[in-house]
């Protein structure tokens, strides 16, 4: 296998889909919807999105549904939490997948509008896009809304914020913080491709468990690129958790070992992810890749 290109192929066809599913930019709201594409057509690595296409792969299901849609829907919300996290009232960032974020190209209202705007599209799209199979549309709006709702994201965001204002945090702490913030969104992701190939539970829950590993090792990396690459490379701002003082699985467990818990996490991941029935080559690659990418 190809990983390089297999790659290419699912961000290409889930760049399509992004591209066929936002409202054009040339209807009103004009403004609005020019914003709502900046983000989202701004690149990003698509990695939600395509461990949906990948796990729904994974079941050769006659008359399985379209994972693109969901694939979408996922990408609008990951992309509305980073347009809000770049907010001045929370991460206040200027640079964001290699370009100006959305309140500095725009301004903060409409980042803000922008980012409520793809949070709802996102469900707009599970529902139309599966109307002909209601009991698929509520697993998807399901599992997508448990994984973004005050449970999980916007815990772990609303913890974030917290622990940076009061610069004490537990290994506990930012542990609930990865697994909300972070690993929500990739369980998620893995779990509804397996819902649109109709995997039975046991295995729907497996991707869950392998996306919740793959999510904290995701992160761990995140912070360690944060404090050891640049700006240029990761195309946000490098260098920002230690300069707010922010507890890190660097600062808090030291650089050497949040590798190796970003090893280890990755490995679990993969392990249960070569257990699963089908061809898990593609999948099991893109996350070994995950521990050991630059950017
Ligand atoms: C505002 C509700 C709300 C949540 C914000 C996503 C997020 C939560 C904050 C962004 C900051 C951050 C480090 C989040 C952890 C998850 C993460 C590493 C996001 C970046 O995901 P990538 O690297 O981004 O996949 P691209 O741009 O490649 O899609």
């Amino acid at each position: 296998m190809d990983f390089a290109e297999e790659l290419k192929l699912r961000v290409s066809r889930v760049e399509d889909g992004i591209d066929r599913l936002l409202p054009p930019a040339s209807e009103p709201s004009t403004r609005l919807h020019a914003a709502m594409r900046y983000s989202m057509q701004a690149g990003g690595k698509r990695l939600r999105p395509v461990l949906v296409l990948a796990a729904s792969e994974l079941f050769d299901a006659p008359g399985a549904a379209d994972p693109l849609p969901a694939a979408v829907a996922v990408e609008c919300v990951h992309t509305y939490s980073l347009v809000h996290d770049d907010l001045p009232c929370m991460d206040d960032d200027s640079l964001r997948r290699g370009r100006p974020t959305a309140h500095k190209a725009f301004d903060e209202a409409t980042a803000l509008l922008a980012g409520d705007a793809l949070l709802t599209l996102a469900f707009e799209i599970l529902p139309r896009a599966y109307s002909g199979s209601p009991a698929l549309a509520a697993a998807l709006v399901a599992e997508l809304a448990g994984a973004a709702g005050s449970r999980r994201l916007i815990a772990g965001q609303m913890e974030d914020l917290i622990a940076e204002r009061s610069a004490a945090s537990t290994p506990d702490g930012l542990r609930f913080i990865h697994e909300n913030k972070t690993a929500a969104m990739i369980a998620a992701a893995l779990a509804m491709g397996g819902i649109c190939a109709d995997a039975p539970d046991f295995l729907v829950e497996a991707l869950r468990a392998a996306g919740g590993q793959l999510g904290l090792a995701f992160q761990i990396v995140d912070d360690i690129l944060d404090a050891t690459s640049d700006t240029a490379t990761l195309g946000k701002t490098a260098g920002k958790d230690a300069k707010a003082g922010k507890a890190t699985y660097v600062s808090v467990h030291g650089l050497d070992a949040a590798r190796r818990i970003a090893r280890e996490r990755s490995e679990s991941a993969v392990a249960i992810l070569r257990r699963l029935p089908g061809d898990t080559a593609f999948l099991a690659a893109l996350a070994e890749g995950l521990a050991k990418r630059t950017h």
